[in-house]
């Protein structure tokens, strides 16, 4: 213990999860670390789900918390408190299965938020008052500075914020992951706002560590527990058809004089296909990529390994177990080419505009005009949230969002002629990538650009009908700039809702 919290005042504060747990008020706003499945408190959050759940049983069943976090986390928080009943309010971003049914049910508020937006809502105070932090560390520094564990996240401004912080020391975590992490203590409120010293995806501008005032530690907890990510399937002949249009859609701007020979940074969003893009740069001819990301999953670790990848900035260490046990294996190497910052550094758009990154991201569906859905399934439903793909799409030098284009065996079009829900305005997304090609969409009118997506993008199965409502729009005396037949336009939506099959 000694080791690993070297501030001995803080000695006196060690206690179990159930005690811990203890001294979170019920209905407080709790801001919980946690990006993805990495860095995420691990007892702490099921401690006081069982205590929800025995108040629950007891008749209190109005007994809950609001619920902040960095990002997604791991069954053991937002998991555990959801099955307890226990959150009122969730946000920024979640994908776990039970919120998820929780939202859709209506049992669970969730505000689903720009990811670089979060912390300074807080400062703003347009969140309400932050009454507890419960952190996710490796160790405390004997001047009670924290050693921060494999995600960053909002953890600096919890800490900052919360009127008080249960630490959470994590003994499974590699101690060596000091000096990995950049954090930035230089924002202001405006007007005091400065710009942020970072020009490059590898600059240092913050320290390692995370401060904390010690006299706000109501209880530290010793934890002894990996992290939990998600293996990732291998890449899908579709993802890896979405993933060679864009590495030939890449070398063709390299080749236009448009892009350096190694690019300009990469942000590379979550799941499959962003993971099998990734594992098709290794086998491309770029040399010396950077990446200015969020999360630095499975894929962006090999290509850091094998050296195409020079540098990798972000927020979390997004990585399946095997991949986790190589990085810590080799984690001198590793510390070399990876920082770990705040996610309000990771995401921020001052950075994203000047280093010109490459934002890639997933998506539910694009509709003719290049309108992005990434967040709600036929228009109601939440799938997970909108994360950091709006940081990265609006401010990025080129904003990509890729998918299959049909889902559900063919019975859905991931090109619709409107979409269900907007996330990534038709002015935020330049290219659009299906397994059937890509669409450039710069400098497009909003016709040429519904021409170029169906033709490139949308399933031949589905392309008739998308031909035969924009000839319809086009002749049905309606505005002739982005033509649209009202009455038809969600109608696909409606119809798979109804019959199955759009
Ligand atoms: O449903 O799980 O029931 O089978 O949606 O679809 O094809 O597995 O796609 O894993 O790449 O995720 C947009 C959700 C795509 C993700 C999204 C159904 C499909 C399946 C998932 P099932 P896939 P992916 C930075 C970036 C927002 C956050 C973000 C995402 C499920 O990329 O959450 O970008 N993005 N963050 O069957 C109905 C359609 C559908 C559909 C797919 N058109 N209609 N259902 N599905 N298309 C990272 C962070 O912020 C941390």
């Amino acid at each position: 213990m000694n080791d690993r919290i070297q501030n001995t005042a803080l000695h006196a504060k060690v206690m179990s999860a159930a005690h811990a747990a203890e001294l979170i008020p019920i209905g407080a706003h709790v801001g919980m670390s946690g990006f993805t499945g990495a860095g995420y408190p691990k007892a702490v959050p099921q401690a006081l789900a069982a205590r929800l759940a025995a108040l629950h049983a007891a008749g209190h069943t109005q007994a809950r918390i609001g619920l902040w976090t960095g990002a997604s986390t791991a069954p053991e928080l937002d998991g555990a408190l959801a099955k307890a009943q226990g959150i009122e309010m969730r946000l920024p971003y979640q994908s776990d299965p039970t919120c998820r049914q929780q939202i859709n049910a209506g049992q669970m508020l969730y505000t689903d938020m720009h990811l670089s937006h979060v912390a300074q809502a807080a400062w703003y105070g347009f969140l309400g008052p932050l009454d507890v932090a419960v952190v996710e560390v490796v160790g405390i520094l004997p001047d009670g500075r924290l050693i921060p564990s494999t995600s960053v996240g909002n953890n600096k401004t919890w800490l900052d914020q919360a009127r008080q912080v249960i630490l959470e020391v994590n003994l499974h975590q590699n101690p060596a992951l000091a000096g990995m992490h950049d954090i930035y203590n230089g924002t202001h409120l405006p007007p005091q706002r400065q710009p942020i010293p970072l020009t490059h995806a590898g600059d240092r501008i913050g320290e390692p560590y995370l401060q904390c005032d010690p006299s706000k530690v109501i209880a530290v907890v010793i934890t002894d527990q990996a992290d939990r990510n998600t293996a990732f399937d291998a890449p899908s002949d579709v993802s890896n058809r979405i993933a060679g249009h864009l590495i030939e859609f890449l070398q063709h701007e390299v080749k236009a004089g448009r892009m350096p020979a190694q690019l300009l940074p990469l942000q590379s969003g979550v799941g499959n296909t962003a993971n099998a893009v990734l594992a098709g740069l290794q086998s491309s001819p770029f040399e010396h990529l950077s990446a200015y990301t969020e999360v630095l999953q499975d894929g962006m670790l090999d290509l850091l390994r094998t050296g195409k990848l020079a540098f990798a900035s972000a927020t979390a260490l997004s990585l399946s177990p095997t991949a986790l046990a190589e990085f810590n294996a080799n984690i001198d190497f590793y510390r070399q080419r990876i920082l770990l910052r705040p996610q309000e550094i990771s995401n921020h758009p001052e950075l994203i505009r000047r280093l010109g990154v490459i934002a890639m991201n997933g998506m539910i569906e694009a509709d003719i005009y290049g309108n992005v859905n990434s967040t709600h399934i036929m228009g109601s439903a939440i799938m997970n949230g909108i994360g950091g793909s709006g940081d990265f799409a609006r401010n990025g030098y080129l904003s990509i969002f890729m998918s299959a284009s049909t889902a559900k065996d063919g019975k859905i079009s991931c090109i619709v002629p409107m979409v269900s829900h907007h996330d990534h305005t038709e002015h935020d997304v330049q290219i659009i990538v299906t397994e059937q090609g890509l669409a450039d969409l710069r400098g497009l009118a909003p016709t040429q650009r519904a021409q170029l997506i169906v033709e490139r993008c949308a399933h031949p199965s589905f392309r008739p009908q998308l031909w035969d409502y924009m000839d319809r729009a086009r002749h049905s005396g309606a505005g002739l700039h982005t033509p649209h037949l009202l009455d038809e336009a969600l109608s696909w939506h409606s119809r798979y809702l109804r019959t199955g099959r759009m």
